[in-house]
C-alpha cells in the first residue's frame, strides 16, 4: 500500500537534489556571466567617459596649436613685446658665400621666426617643469648668425643678437603657480636631486596642473575652453590647490607638447592639423611642419656628415594620455610612456655641441650645432621639438615614446580615439 507512494517519492527525491545542483550551478554560471558582462559594461562606461575627457583636452589644444601657425612674428620691428631689439634691415650674413655651409639671410631670419614660435609655444603650453623660465623676462638671446655695423665704425660688423622675451601668457600662467606656491620649481627640483620615491607622481601630477592652466587660459569656438568640461572631469588630486583634468579613475590626465617618440607618430598620425601628412610615406621626411613650411630648422639645412641624423621627423602633433588602472611601481600613474627627460641629456655621444645643457631637463634648453656658431663662441641654444635626434635605433630616448608597453596597454590617448592608432 506504501509502495507506490515510495516508488513515487523515490524518484521524485533524487530529481529535486539533481535540480538543487544544476540549478545552484546555473545559477552560479549565468551570474558570474552577468557579473563579467557588467564589468565589461562598467569599464566600457568608464572608457567612454575617459575619451570624452581627452577628445575635448585635444580639440582645444589643436585650436592652439592652430593659432600659432598665424602668429605674427615681425622681428624687423620688434612687435608683440616679444624682442628686446630688433634686426637690423641691413644685416649680412656672418658667414662668406664662398662658404660650403652658407645661408642666405632669409634663410636665417626664416630660422629665428621658427626658433622663436617654438620658443613661445614651450613658454605658453609647458609639459615639463624646467619649460617654465623663472630667471626673468629676458627668456633668452639667440645668435642670428647675421652681422650688422655696429656704433663704432672701426670695430666693424657686430654679431647680431635677438633677446626672446616673456609673454604675457607664460606670465600670467607662471604667475598662478607662484600664487599657490612660490616654491613650487624649487620642490620638484629637490625631489628630482633627492631621487625621492614622490618624484614620479610629483612630476605627472605637474604635468597634468600645466594642462589645465593652459586650457584654462584657451578659447574654443569663441568661449572659455574650460566650459566645456563638467565637475566631475576635473580634481585636484594631490590637495596643492592647482586642479587637474582627471580620467574616469580619477587619477590625473597628462600630455607631451611634442610627443616625437610616440611609435606611431609617424604612420598613423591622425592628420588633426596638416592635411598633406604622409604624401610619400616618411620615405624622405617630406612632411610639412605648419611651422616651418620653408624648412628652416637646422636639422634640413646643416651639411655636416653626421647631422643626417638631426633631421626632424614627423610633426609631433600634442599627446593627451590616460594611465588607465595600472600603477607603474615607482609612485607613478602608469603610463609607460617616456613624459620627460633626465637633467643635461646627451643628444648625440659623437658630437657635444648637440646636447642638452648640463642644467636643464627641458627640450627648450638644446645645444644645437650650427655652421656659424663662430668656433664654439656662439652657440646656438634653442627649442627642438626632436631632441634627441640621435641616436636613430634609440626610438625610446624620445619623448612620448612608450618605455613599457605592458604599462602602456590600458592607456587611453587622443591618438587611438581618432581612430589613428590601433
Ligand atoms: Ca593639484
Ligand atoms: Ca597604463
Amino acid at each position: 500500500m506504501n509502495k507506490p507512494t515510495r516508488t513515487n517519492r523515490k524518484p521524485h527525491r533524487g530529481l529535486t537534489l539533481v535540480e538543487l545542483l544544476v540549478s545552484i550551478s546555473l545559477i552560479t554560471v549565468v551570474s558570474s556571466m552577468f557579473l563579467v558582462a557588467y564589468r565589461q559594461a562598467a569599464a566600457e562606461a568608464s572608457n567612454i567617459r575617459t575619451q570624452s575627457t581627452i577628445r575635448k583636452i585635444s580639440e582645444v589644444l589643436v585650436s592652439r596649436m592652430q593659432e600659432y601657425e598665424n602668429y605674427p612674428i615681425n622681428f624687423a620691428r620688434g612687435t608683440n613685446n616679444f624682442f628686446a631689439n630688433p634686426v637690423p634691415g641691413n644685416a649680412t650674413e656672418a658667414m662668406p658665400a664662398n662658404n660650403d655651409e652658407f645661408e642666405p639671410k632669409g634663410i636665417l631670419l626664416e630660422r629665428l621666426r621658427v626658433m622663436l614660435l617654438r620658443e613661445i609655444i614651450a613658454q605658453e603650453m609647458p609639459d615639463h617643469y624646467q619649460d617654465i623660465k623663472t630667471s626673468g623676462p629676458v627668456v633668452r638671446n639667440y645668435w642670428t648668425g647675421l652681422v650688422a655695423p655696429g656704433p663704432n665704425p672701426n670695430a666693424g660688423p657686430q654679431p647680431v643678437v635677438v633677446t626672446a622675451s616673456e609673454s604675457p601668457r607664460a606670465a600670467r600662467l607662471k604667475a598662478r603657480l607662484a600664487q599657490v606656491n612660490p616654491n613650487w620649481q624649487l620642490q620638484l627640483d629637490q625631489l628630482y636631486q633627492n631621487n625621492s620615491p614622490d618624484f614620479v607622481r610629483a612630476m605627472q601630477t605637474a604635468n597634468a596642473e600645466y594642462l589645465y592652466l593652459i586650457v584654462e587660459d584657451s578659447n574654443l569656438n569663441g568661449s572659455p575652453a574650460i566650459e566645456i568640461f563638467g565637475k566631475t572631469e576635473i580634481a585636484d588630486t594631490d590637495n596643492d590647490g592647482l586642479l587637474e583634468f582627471i580620467d574616469a579613475n580619477r587619477q590625473p590626465i597628462c600630455w607631451v607638447r611634442w610627443p616625437t617618440g610616440f611609435p606611431d607618430t609617424i604612420r598613423f598620425h591622425p592628420d588633426l592639423l596638416d592635411p598633406s601628412f604622409n604624401r610619400d610615406g616618411f620615405a624622405n621626411y617630406a612632411f610639412s611642419d605648419p611651422l616651418d613650411p620653408r624648412k628652416a630648422d637646422p636639422g634640413y639645412r646643416i651639411k655636416q656628415p653626421q647631422t643626417i641624423a638631426y633631421k626632424p621627423s614627423a610633426m609631433a602633433f600634442p599627446l593627451v594620455i590616460s594611465s588607465g588602472v595600472d600603477r607603474d611601481g615607482s609612485g607613478g600613474f602608469g603610463f609607460g610612456v617616456k613624459l620627460w627627460h633626465q637633467k643635461g641629456a646627451l643628444g648625440d655621444p659623437n658630437n657635444p655641441k648637440y646636447r642638452m645643457l648640463p642644467t636643464s631637463a627641458s627640450v627648450t634648453d638644446v645645444l644645437m650645432p650650427v655652421p656659424y656658431d663662430l668656433g664654439g663662441q656662439s652657440p646656438v641654444v634653442m627649442c627642438d621639438p626632436w631632441f634627441p635626434r640621435f641616436p636613430p635605433n634609440d626610438p625610446t630616448a624620445r619623448l612620448g615614446a612608450i618605455i613599457d608597453a605592458k604599462l602602456f596597454e590600458d592607456d587611453i590617448t587622443n591618438y587611438s580615439i581618432n581612430g589613428a592608432y590601433q
